[in-house]
């Protein structure tokens, strides 16, 4: 059993990621808990990119230092692969003092084996800020269009790439004084030296290592165009010093030290754990395992890598030739999992111009984070680039996730609750049944074996696929009673069924698989390095196993469906760049605050902003109503939503009100609160009831009524966007922040009045009072 380290890229930290940037954090998460649930020894490593001259410019515009700008940006990132569910064994930093070791210590041994070349060229120096300026440190005039405004590297008006002293007029970006031409030295990795050594390592490990083929063909591409020599030293202050007398001022260049991340952050952790005194692990059994105590006697390492196509020859040329041209035995890459671009809608995803799903507007939607994850891997961009659009993304999400895969697990595991009193049917194996599966079971397995994610995860839902027609074939709801035995093998096939697809769909959707399982009191052992197993946890070796199952605890549903209106709406808030958004949001928050700040007082004008932003209420008719058997205060309404499909709520209002007294009537509906299972149903929402007492004292209850509104009639506060976008679910905690009341027989929020079609909406007993 060989150890599996994987590695994603290392995501530059001064800007939040996009749904693009993420495919590689993920993938390497899914193939990571695969490898833990399999049994192997495993190390998944990734952490921020800090260094380089992008971090230094925005931090200077951002009046922070990069330390200071690395902190935040190190924050925020972390926010966002912990909703990711992203299980690193460590997520690191490149700018610790971990890296700065190993990378002086690599660039030592290229140096005392002479594949460090020095060079003197000319380069603009600054007399005023004393120092060399990199590239984008100076701007001027463009020497082919006469552009003012071109960077040392390029003019963007014209395309040109440049060279910082050709510049006319150029300018110092710091302090704008005029640079003067200065002969300056800098370090290069002897590349053509190396190389011979790079064309036989690469031609074996990318056959043996199975590299995707874009990775193939780029490395190749580079062998044949013949290495240069690189120059890995910038005159910068934010990066690694170069332990070399005369570069005192200078550090070492981000991609130089970049990779090496992978290796310092390895050691990070190692030293984090002996410092917390748990059982550590000595960071070279990973990295150079032949000078390692600890790996005598273990396997091989191989290492798994997880990039964008873009980071290629950086991945399969550079960083081998620097772990080559050293003299130690180090880990190199074995397979290579280099992914096609995702663009957005009908163009590209920009971190630049903020065009596009970034992780922060996927925790807004409300969508869950295994959605995301369901349709990053359904149609992970393995040999062809793919575009995301919101029509894809709903009808992907709608149709196969919850069309296929959660409608075997609802039906299924309804029928237990409602037929077999919660209790999975003693029946035979249905052998038939059991071979099919298992065929694309072995093929799911060998799949991930070599990461071919997509492949693996599309095996899942033709697993699926066949539970749902043996159910459809089965007509359990007919054999129950005409051939109960028939009826009870299906089912509890379909359980155990169920039961794998969970374990097998896992590492893909964790949050939607471990709730799956919990129902039938089960959970996962996936435990990340150095930690305990979960006591009678499933894991892969569980796959196929028939037996063990026994109850089915209150199911319910995981995934509710997207509306396209929603989709719609999240299409065109998602438009444009971020800058352009964000002023969209101020202008808007701004208007907000002008009118209420008149009318309202502090408080409330929280209140109604949250009310905005959160809670969906609509117009509602019930259709149909009757009592829950289980209880003796609640009733299960139907309620027809405007949606075109029912939905059930349920109400506890047995005590005060009549079923005729509700039926018919136009309420008002919580519409995105959370489902909530009741007494055995689940209610998906709320109706909107004001509290009162009667002239004896007695407690009432009067719901709202809006007969004149169309059920999908959206409620909102006088002066508000009727168009705005609201999370598909929150909480009852978030919906019970917002104080909705009575006031004079109208319902208000904090002063502000609730519409109906632009009718105030009013009541008939209650005064003033408080509405649930
Ligand atoms: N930070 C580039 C990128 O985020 C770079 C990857 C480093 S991997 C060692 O696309
Ligand atoms: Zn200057």
């Amino acid at each position: 059993m060989k150890r599996k380290l994987i590695t994603s890229a290392l995501p530059y930290v001064n800007n939040i990621p996009h749904l693009g940037n993420l495919i590689q954090m993920l993938s390497a998460d899914v193939f990571a808990r695969f490898c833990r649930s399999r049994g192997y020894e495993t190390m998944y490593v990734c952490g921020t990119d800090e260094y380089g001259t992008a971090t230094e410019t925005r931090a200077i515009e951002m009046k922070k230092t990069p330390r200071e700008l690395c902190d935040y940006y190190y924050g925020e990132h972390t926010k966002i692969y912990d909703w990711f569910h992203i299980n690193f064994d460590k997520f690191g930093r490149t700018s610790n003092e971990e890296c700065t070791e190993i990378t002086q210590m690599l660039f030592k041994d290229l140096d005392a084996k002479g594949f460090i070349k020095e060079h003197t060229n000319s380069q603009l120096f600054c007399p005023h800020c004393n120092m060399f300026l990199a590239d984008r440190f100076v701007y001027g005039t463009c020497p082919k269009c006469g552009s003012t405004k071109a960077r040392g590297d390029q003019c963007d008006d014209c395309g040109s790439l440049l060279d910082p002293v050709e510049l006319k007029e150029p300018k110092c970006a710091t302090c704008g004084s005029t640079p003067v031409v200065k002969e300056t030295k800098h370090l290069y990795i002897d590349l053509p030296s190396i190389s011979s050594n790079l064309d036989s390592w690469m031609k074996k490990a990318s056959i043996e290592g199975r590299w995707s083929d874009n990775a193939i063909n780029i490395t190749k591409a580079w062998i044949r165009d013949g290495l240069n020599e690189r120059a890995i030293t910038r005159d910068l202050k934010w990066g690694i010093p170069v332990p070399k007398e005369g570069y005192e001022n200078k550090v070492f260049y981000v991609w130089f030290n970049a990779p090496i991340g992978y290796i310092s952050i390895t050691k990070q952790l190692a030293d984090e754990l002996i410092q917390k005194s748990k059982p550590s692990f000595d960071w070279k059994s990973w990295w150079i395992p032949s000078e390692s105590k600890e790996a005598e006697g273990k396997d091989e390492v191989e290492l798994f890598q997880f990039i964008g196509k873009d980071n290629i020859p950086f991945h399969t040329v550079i960083f081998p030739c620097t772990l080559l041209g050293s003299n130690h035995d180090w880990t190199k890459l074995y397979h290579m999992s280099s992914t096609e671009y995702l663009n957005y809608e009908s163009g590209k995803f920009s971190k630049s111009r903020g065009v596009g799903v970034f992780g922060t507007d996927a925790i807004e939607t409300g969508i869950k984070a295994d959605a995301w994850r369901f349709y990053i891997f359904y149609n992970r961009p393995e040999k062809q680039d793919y575009q995301f659009t919101w029509k894809d993304f709903r009808e992907k999400y709608n149709g196969e996730l919850i069309g296929n895969l959660g409608n075997l697990i609802n039906r299924t595991l309804l029928f237990v609750t409602k037929y077999y009193d919660s209790k999975i049917p003693e029946a035979p194996v249905d052998e038939e049944l059991w071979s099919k599966i298992r065929e694309h079971e072995s093929k799911i397995t060998e799949y991930l074996e070599w990461a071919d994610l997509k492949d693996a995860f599309h095996e899942i839902f033709a697993i699926s696929d066949i539970g749902n027609k043996a159910f459809q074939d089965g007509e359990p709801w007919k054999t129950r009673t005409e051939n109960p035995e028939a009826a009870a093998k299906l089912i509890h096939n379909l359980c155990y069924m169920i039961k794998d697809l969970m374990i097998l769909a896992h590492p893909y959707m964790p949050q939607f698989t471990e709730t799956i399982l919990s129902y039938f009191g089960k959970k996962i052992n996936e435990p990340k390095y150095g930690e305990a197993s979960v006591a009678d946890g499933l894991c892969w070796k569980d796959i196929g196993c028939t037996e063990g199952l026994s109850s089915v605890e209150n199911p319910s549903v995981f995934f509710t469906p997207l509306d396209q209106k929603t989709a719609d709406a999240f299409k065109e808030k998602f438009s444009g760049s971020q800058k352009a958004r964000e002023e969209k949001n101020n202008k808007n928050s701004k208007k907000e605050k002008k009118s209420s700040e008149k009318a309202v007082p502090v408080l409330a004008e929280n209140q109604a902003d949250f009310f905005n932003k959160n809670i969906e209420l609509i117009a509602a008719k019930i259709v149909k109503i009757e009592n829950n058997p289980d209880s003796d205060k609640l009733y299960v309404e139907t309620l027809d939503d405007g949606s075109g499909t029912e939905r059930i709520i349920q109400s506890g209002l047995r005590p005060y009100l009549k079923s005729e007294e509700l039926l018919g009537k136009t309420i008002v509906l919580a519409a995105n609160l959370a489902p909530r299972k009741m007494r055995g149903i689940e209610s998906r929402g709320m109706l909107l009831a004001a509290d009162y007492k009667d002239a004896s004292g007695a407690d009432k209850v009067e719901p709202l009524d809006v007969s004149w509104a169309k059920p999908g009639t959206k409620i909102i506060l006088a002066g508000s966007d009727v168009n705005a976008v609201k999370p598909q679910e929150i909480s009852a905690d978030d919906f019970f922040k917002v104080q909705i009341k009575v006031v004079n027989k109208t319902a208000e929020i904090s002063g502000v009045k609730l519409l109906a079609d632009g009718k105030e909406i009013t009541t008939v007993h209650a005064v003033n009072s408080e509405v649930n």
